[in-house]
């Protein structure tokens, strides 16, 4: 059975509703991530990044959210969480994958923890500089769901779990993600699907601001 490793919200939230929306049979473990558990010897030793999330499915244990999402896709190809290989929407799915997990998500780790890059005064500045180019890609992400359901295709792929976990980080921000005309009302309905009622309920995680 697949076990992950988790803390409520943290970059595991998308392959727990990955799992969830598949389906799967799959045990969660939480990482305390308070206690800093996601450094102790036993779980470097599944993960030696000491980060979260961690999937194990037998003798295979795989990091880093959206590899943990692509194994699980090519497992259940029959599960439909990403379009058929070859296709144009394949190479879209890969597009925005790649753009949410390689562009986004480590802009936002700066704007969450700046004082890894710098100390003082420009803290601040730099929390300020980070919020306004996460904006301007939400801004983008809004524009391309223009008259859309979904991020790809006409079905839910892992790229809209993705969008959904980067934008609820987002959401102290002066212009939050659901307050775009688009992004906004594809938020709300992402978030009346049963998956991620079930994996909010799991975690600890109000959907209310989504109502
Ligand atoms: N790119 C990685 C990011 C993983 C990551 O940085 N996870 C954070 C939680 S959201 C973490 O474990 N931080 C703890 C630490 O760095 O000690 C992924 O998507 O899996």
């Amino acid at each position: 059975m697949y076990k992950l490793f988790y803390y409520p919200r943290n970059a595991s939230w998308a392959p727990h509703l990955v799992l969830t929306e598949m389906g799967l049979d799959f045990e969660l473990v939480l990482v305390d991530r308070k206690a800093n558990e996601q450094k102790s010897s036993e779980y470097l030793l599944l993960n030696p990044s000491g980060r979260i999330p961690t999937l194990s499915d037998a003798n295979t244990v795989v990091f880093e959210s959206a590899a943990i999402c692509l194994y699980l896709c090519e497992k259940h190809p029959e599960l439909g969480l990403i379009p058929d290989a070859g296709t144009a929407e394949r190479a879209k799915f890969y597009q925005w994958l790649f753009y949410l997990n390689s562009t986004m998500q480590p802009e936002l780790m700066v704007y969450f923890y700046p004082q890894k890059h710098t100390t003082g005064e420009e803290t601040q500045k730099i929390v300020m500089a980070q919020e306004a180019r996460v904006t301007e890609m939400f801004s983008l992400i809004d524009q391309e769901l223009s008259g859309k359901e979904f991020l790809v295709g006409s079905n839910i792929t892992v790229c809209d779990y993705f969008l959904f976990m980067l934008s609820h980080w987002a959401s102290g921000f002066s212009k939050p993600p659901l307050s775009f005309p688009y992004l906004g009302s594809y938020l709300r309905n992402l978030a009346k699907r049963a998956a991620v009622a079930s994996v909010c309920k799991k975690e600890g995680t109000s959907l209310d601001m989504y109502k």
